[in-house]
């Protein structure tokens, strides 16, 4: 069959003000197996430019597909440019079947199925194999009833199969690295660039977390194996710079200093970046090294708070004290520490957000990345704030980089005032702009230099759409008359073929 893979324009900061693109991981990873089923399978990547949509439209028909398939790394907040780019090529091409990958669908898909008739089937759950088995079913002009890890409409409406056993044997499928031009992909400032993931899922319980049960248990390629794909995207491709799109790469230290000991005896000039835990970081203090000489620069380690209180709603598992630990650990081996700090907590005051700057200043990251809380339906965190208004009704704007959900204690500027101020504090205080701008490595000032700069031009940006471009909505509706009941029990997105972890068929 002629299948199309299609990766929407995202509105988000995070696509835009890079003038970076990183390669769509997720319709690679499901274009590997149809290519080697013999499928013609191309790319449309509408992220450069951005591609307007009428001209992404003419593109993806101009290709005579009989399949076009969307999936999208803003997932949620990707939703609605995804909606329409279907909803146009669905109305220019009568009869092409559509197809619906990723997060968001795999929980949505009874709305998405209802609302958008032109959805032909929704994958749920890790996409490599249940697509194989869902084209051969479309070529085989039988239903779909039988092929697990999908949702469809039925006669009486849409119905999602059994779900979907995990993948045990995650080297089993590969890449199709041949759909993009590398040269158009790039990173870190201007340098070649790939995602990839060693491992997906997380064993942790953060009860905010949507990644972790969609993963449903945490599994990784062989260390060896891997290793030599990084080394041949470096030779063969150019790549330089390898971004990990694991929740969780360093579960098992066996596991990862193995892939590390591997990737050092490749001898290749990488760049590895991505996000990990800080208890994983100071349980390696003796093999930190290691993560060095295989070329780590960063990690992005998800403090998300430095309340007890909080730390404790959201399971987060973490303590304050190895928090700051990791953080010094990295710097003495030359990694850089990227903390993730959350608000936007129901209760939250003017103190809780003075007391958190103070407790983020004296961690001392070399960078940060503020978000908003949003929680997503299949969360257990989702019930906590079910009843909480949503101020945000757009929901492109569900990226965690715009207030969504009101607060008890505080008008949204007020709530925007302490995101930008403590952002302008810890990235413009002398320790920061000194490792940013005189930093001994050079490799690393290259990487504060390239953070500082997009964080220069977000920083406004933000403000400005604040005040002038977001629309909120002081009597918006409660988050569960928004998004729908809560969907925790089926958080799981695939069977894990363990009793104590095995998913309930979801109602049909
Ligand atoms: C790498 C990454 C990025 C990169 C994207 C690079 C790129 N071009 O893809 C960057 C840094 C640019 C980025 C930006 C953003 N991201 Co991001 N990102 C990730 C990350 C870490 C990995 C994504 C990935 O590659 N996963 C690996 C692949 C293999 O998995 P996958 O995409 O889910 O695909 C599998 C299945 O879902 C399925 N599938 C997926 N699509 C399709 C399509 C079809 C047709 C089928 C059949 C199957 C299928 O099959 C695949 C193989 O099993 C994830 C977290 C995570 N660990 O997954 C967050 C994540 C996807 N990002 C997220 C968000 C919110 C964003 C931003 C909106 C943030 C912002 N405000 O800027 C922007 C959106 C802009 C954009 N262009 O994506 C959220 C989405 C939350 C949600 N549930 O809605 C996530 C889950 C992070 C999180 N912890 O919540 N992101
Ligand atoms: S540690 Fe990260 S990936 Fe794991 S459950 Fe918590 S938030 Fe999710």
């Amino acid at each position: 069959m002629r299948i199309v893979l299609v990766n929407v324009p995202h509105p988000s900061i995070g696509s835009r003000i890079p003038d970076d693109h990183l390669p769509p991981l997720g319709l690679l990873s499901i274009g590997g197996p149809l290519i080697d089923d013999g499928h013609e399978v191309s790319l449309v990547d509408g992220e450069f430019g951005p591609a307007p949509i009428p001209d992404l439209v003419a593109e993806i028909v101009g290709r005579a597909p009989d399949v076009v398939m969307f999936g999208h790394s803003g997932s949620t907040s990707g939703h609605p440019v995804i909606a329409e780019v279907a909803r146009l090529v669905s109305e220019t091409m009568r009869g092409v079947r559509i197809v619906y990958g990723g997060v968001f669908p795999t929980y949505h898909w009874r709305e998405v199925l209802a609302e958008e008739p032109w959805v032909a089937a929704i994958v749920r759950g890790e996409g490599e194999e249940t697509v194989r088995r869902l084209v051969a079913a479309f070529e085989a002009g039988g239903a779909l009833d039988h092929v697990a890890g999908v949702a469809f409409r039925g006669a009486d409406g849409p119905r999602a199969t059994a779900a979907a056993p995990v993948i045990r044997d995650l080297d089993a499928y590969r890449i199709g690295w041949e759909l993009i031009d590398h040269a158009r992909y790039s990173y870190w400032g201007g340098l070649r660039a790939v995602v990839v993931q060693f491992s997906r899922g997380c064993p942790h319980l953060c009860t905010y977390c949507g990644q972790r049960g969609f993963w449903t248990r945490w599994r990784h390629r062989d260390p060896v194996l891997f290793a030599k794909e990084l080394a041949r995207l470096h030779r063969e491709r150019g790549v330089r710079v390898i971004n990990f799109a694991d929740e969780n790469p360093t579960v098992s230290k066996k596991a990862w200093r193995a892939f590390l000991e591997a990737l050092i005896a490749e001898k290749v000039d990488l760049i590895l970046v991505g996000s990990t835990r800080a208890d994983d970081i100071v349980r390696d203090a003796d093999t930190l090294h290691l993560y060095k000489q295989a070329g780590w620069q960063r990690f992005l380690l998800g403090l998300e708070n430095t309340d007890e209180a909080t730390l404790e709603l959201i399971r987060k598992g973490g303590r304050p004290d190895v928090d700051r630990e990791a953080i010094r650990l990295m710097r003495r081996h030359g990694i850089l520490s990227m903390a993730t700090w959350v608000i936007g907590f129901e209760e939250e005051t003017d103190r809780d957000l003075w007391n958190g700057m103070r407790k983020l200043l004296s961690y001392d990251p070399d960078q940060i990345q503020l978000l908003y809380v949003t929680p997503h339906r299949w969360t257990p965190y989702y019930r906590l704030a079910a009843e909480r208004r949503v101020i945000q009704t757009d929901r492109r704007r569900w990226d965690y980089k715009h207030q969504v959900l009101a607060t008890r204690h505080m008008p949204p500027w007020r709530t925007l005032l302490w995101f930008k101020l403590t952002e302008a504090v810890l990235q413009g205080r002398p320790k920061a702009l000194r490792r940013t701008y005189l930093h001994p490595d050079k490799g690393l000032r290259h990487a504060m230099r390239w953070y500082a700069q997009m964080g220069r031009r977000v920083w406004p940006y933000e403000i400005l759409n604040f005040f002038f471009r977001d629309r909120l909505d002081a009597s918006g509706p409660t988050v569960r008359a928004f998004w729908g009941e809560p969907q925790d029990a089926e958080e799981q997105s695939m069977s894990a073929d363990r009793p104590e972890r095995s998913v309930a068929r979801p109602a049909a």
